[in-house]
């Protein structure tokens, strides 16, 4: 066995090696791991057939490796529950002559996704207080729903994994709690119900299968996963806090009952994309309801929805009903940044919540400012500490460019130590975090960031007095410093800002639409609190000084990322399905979507980082709104078929469209990527109306969920000059009238070029089905 180990080791290596020593023009024979998806897995039998379905793979791939390179003919994962297919080592040569193969969707090179949070994005360390708006009441506390967490793993000991007063599991339930050298089957409770790990599990011909049993284990060593499970499903915990900051109760957004399943698929360096495959399929197998997934492939590396796999495994999960909740991804503000944008993809936004973490600073002259970080600074008001810019104090030959960024080797260290040193932003290359290091190795008492982009993500800068300030506030900083001789000031630890104002915006980072891919579906979809999240943290110190003296590393920790409002809206779809429990995933989604708030907490609309209004590219339909999505009144439903009738206006091939549903589906004719506006889907976008043309029209179909007698009048609200009308702009449903249709029209002739933006609302009284739109005049 060692041996054969071995063996597979020296192929994943050997690429590396090779590529180094010998010519380029022979890489494309070099084996790497690739995925084989064959589309739907044809024995819906759960596992009865996997043998064989495993036997025909490695059939398969014997056909296509050639005999001398035996070793290779191996499965690395196999998919055979959700969805058909595999992951090898192959050749460029070999992965296309097989992508021409019989039943095979798409040949894929595995990617490497990104958890939407790390480290390195130093702004996404940060703080701020959890308690979601629209919280959970208490009361509907009995819940059966099972939330799959794709991530880092999980550290069990957590409160936050407690299963004190909770029911039995599930009978349901099919799933395992795998062991590892730290991780027992006491590990899992009735809240931790299920945790997995993936290592090199290699089945190879002669179905011998070798596992990397010696080091594996589902235990988080990372903490984004223990983060982003207790954010979704995680027990009630008083007193949590980060040190004292963001004080309250910790707890998931779903009732207390609801179960985590633990599925570690990523490390810190990231999520191998076959390996998110093979825990999709293993998630829908074990039996979760909704998966949440806060990870995603580059947005600069996005190419096709069947090269996507989250986008692969979400379309057979929400097959068989499971729900699959993802980020959006931290690219933005720039437009099409967004991620997960697939159609049965729930895709989310990051937003501020109504608390802030500011440390001021207090000027020589008695003057304060407010800047944002989470700092555990030990300066007080008592004493005032030489101030100094960047540029001001730099190192010899060092282009003052340089110098007030705090780029390495920029400071003249002399002219640092003791002093608070003043640093911007006008180049991004250099992380705020490495800044801050900079700074702090030059024996500097404090830092002052000016940077009005990241303003709105606090930095945790730990021990080191440090305080982030936006471009206003930073030239009246300056212009001190200029008109005095010898500049003071002070950095105070943070204190934290409750009922902040304003509340929800778009967090600067949080993805932006519309989807590279296409853009006649509105995304993201809805948004959630991702800034400054607190939940909880593996006690582990990560970075020298992130521990206060004294102290003991915090069981609960804060950050920032889609990645943290991904489980918020899990956490929500579970307390949806928990009182709704045959409701299908899209009609959760449209729950939530319809009811999402476009308001903050000013009673204004919802604004971007920057002080402008926000618009549907940002914030999708809006806020989440847990408790008004429990009563939406009418929901959009999205079906398979249309699902499958978006792979044909995107320009799928039939074929492959029928391997992927294991049906006849004949694709509708005059298929364009126009009609995909025309997916009953629960906002609207239109990538290209022209003023030229005559009306645009879009169908959609609502199901009554209200009462059930009820007329709902539609109203609409449009960027001027556009002209949207409705058709009927009345609906009246009865006992035997559920569903009915209706017609939206959108004409440009008087509207401005570029994406014009606006929302079509249904009411009768008592529901407001809000839906968004957007469309783009030419
Ligand atoms: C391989 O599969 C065959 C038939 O499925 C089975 O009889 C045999 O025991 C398996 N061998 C191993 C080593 O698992
Ligand atoms: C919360 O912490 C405070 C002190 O920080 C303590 O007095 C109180 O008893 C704690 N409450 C609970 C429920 O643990
Ligand atoms: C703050 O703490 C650091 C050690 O963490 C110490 O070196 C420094 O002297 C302290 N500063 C003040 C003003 O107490
Ligand atoms: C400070 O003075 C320098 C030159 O003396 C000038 O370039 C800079 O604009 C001034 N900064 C502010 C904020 O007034
Ligand atoms: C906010 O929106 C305005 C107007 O659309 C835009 O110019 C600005 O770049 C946006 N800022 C951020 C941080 O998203
Ligand atoms: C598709 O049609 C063929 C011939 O009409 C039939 O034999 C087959 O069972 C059908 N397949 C499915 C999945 O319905
Ligand atoms: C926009 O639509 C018009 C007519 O519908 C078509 O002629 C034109 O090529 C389209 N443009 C783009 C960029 O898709
Ligand atoms: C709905 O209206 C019909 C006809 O007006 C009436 O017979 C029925 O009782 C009403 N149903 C409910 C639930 O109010
Ligand atoms: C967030 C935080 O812990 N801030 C600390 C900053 O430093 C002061 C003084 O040492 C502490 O009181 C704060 O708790």
């Amino acid at each position: 066995m060692a041996s054969l180990l071995q063996l597979f080791l020296h192929f994943l290596f050997l690429p590396f090696l090779l590529i180094s020593s010998s010519s380029i023009a022979f890489s494309h024979q070099i084996p790497k791991p690739y995925v084989v998806y064959m589309g739907s897995s044809a024995s819906k039998s759960f596992g009865l057939d996997a043998k064989i379905a495993e036997s025909a793979h490695l059939q398969l791939l014997s056909s296509i490796i050639p005999r001398r390179e035996s070793e290779r003919i191996a499965l690395i994962h196999h998919y055979n529950h959700a969805f058909s297919g595999f992951s090898a080592m192959l050749t460029e040569t070999e992965a296309s002559a097989l992508s021409d193969h019989h039943g095979v969707v798409s040949v894929f090179p595995d990617p490497v996704l990104e958890l939407h949070t790390t480290r390195s994005w130093d702004f996404l360390e940060s703080d701020l207080g959890m308690t979601p708006r629209g919280t959970v009441p208490h009361q509907h506390s009995s819940s059966d729903v099972i939330i799959g967490v794709i991530d880092t793993g999980i550290w069990p000991e957590s409160p936050s994994f407690n299963d004190e007063g909770i029911g039995e599991i599930p009978s349901r339930w099919k799933g395992v709690c795998m062991q590892g050298h730290d991780f027992k089957l006491s590990n899992c409770n009735r809240k931790l119900i299920g945790a997995r790990y993936y290592n090199l599990q290699i089945t190879l011909a002669g179905n011998k299968t070798l596992g990397g049993v010696a080091k594996g284990s589902p235990r988080d060593s990372v903490g984004h996963g223990t983060h982003t499970a207790s954010t979704a499903a995680g027990s009630w915990v008083n007193n949590a806090s980060y040190y004292g900051l963001a004080k309250g109760t910790a707890r998931g957004g779903s009732p207390p009952s609801t179960r985590i399943a633990a599925y570690k698929a990523c490390s810190e360096e990231g999520c191998s994309g076959a390996t998110i495959l093979k825990a999709i399929d293993d998630a829908v197998k074990d039996g979760v309801d909704i998966i949440s997934i806060s990870i995603g492939l580059s947005s600069l590396f996005l190419s096709d929805f069947l090269n996507d796999p989250i986008a692969i495994g979400a379309f057979h999960a929400e097959e068989m009903g499971v729900m699959v909740v993802c980020s959006a991804g931290n690219d933005g503000p720039d437009p099409l940044t967004v991620v997960n944008s697939a159609p049965w993809v729930f895709t989310v936004a990051a937003s501020n919540i109504d608390r802030s973490f500011q440390s001021s600073i207090v000027l020589g002259n008695g003057k304060t400012f407010q800047g944002s970080g989470i700092n555990f600074s030990n300066l007080t008001r008592s004493k005032f500490y030489p101030l100094v810019f960047g540029e001001d104090v730099a190192a010899r030959f060092t282009p003052p460019s340089e110098a007030r960024n705090c780029y390495p080797g920029s400071l003249d260290y002399s002219k640092v130590a003791g002093k608070i040193v003043i640093c911007v932003s006008d180049d991004p290359t250099v992380s705020r975090r490495i800044k801050k290091l900079v700074v702090q190795d030059a024996r500097a008492m404090g830092m002052i960031l000016i940077d009005q982009d990241k303003n709105d993500v606090p930095y945790d800068a730990g021990t080191f007095p440090y305080t982030n300030v936006g471009d206003f506030e930073g030239n009246q900083i300056l212009q001190y410093i200029n008109s005095t001789k010898n500049p003071t000031a002070t950095v105070l630890a943070t204190a934290e800002t409750a009922r902040y104002k304003p509340s929800p915006i778009v967090a600067s980072f949080s993805s932006r639409g519309p989807s590279i891919l296409t853009e006649n579906i509105l995304k993201p979809d809805i948004m959630a609190p991702g800034i400054g999240i607190l939940a909880a943290m593996i006690p582990k110190s990560t970075e020298p000084g992130s521990v206060p003296a004294g102290k003991k590393p915090s069981l609960f920790g804060i950050k920032s990322g889609t990645s943290m409002a991904c489980p918020h809206v899990t956490g929500a779809a579970a307390f949806i399905k928990s009182v709704h429990k045959r409701w299908s995933p899209s009609m959760i989604k449209s729950a939530l979507m319809t009811t999402a708030t476009t308001y903050n907490n000013m009673k204004k609309s919802v604004t971007n980082s920057s002080n402008s209004f926000a618009n549907p590219h940002g914030m999708g339909a809006g806020e989440i709104n847990p408790l008004k999505a429990l009563y939406p009144g009418l929901v959009f439903e999205t079906d398979v078929e249309d699902y499958l009738q978006f792979l044909c206006y995107y320009g799928c091939s039939q074929k492959n469209i029928r391997s992927m549903s294991n049906t006849n589906f004949t694709c509708p004719k005059n298929s364009n990527k126009d009609l995909i506006s025309n997916i009953n889907y629960p906002s609207i976008s239109i990538k290209n109306l022209s003023r030229n043309q005559k009306a645009r029209v879009i169908r959609r179909t609502v199901t009554n969920v209200g009462p059930l007698n009820a007329t709902y009048t539609a109203k609409v609200h449009a960027a001027k000059g556009l002209i949207v009308k409705v058709l009927p702009s009345k609906l009246v449903f009865s006992e035997s009238v559920k569903k009915l249709s209706y017609e939206v029209s959108f004409s440009g002739k008087e509207a401005h070029g570029g994406y014009n933006f606006g929302s079509l609302t249904w009411l009768d009284g008592r529901h407001y089905v809000h839906t968004v739109f957007a469309v783009n005049v030419q």
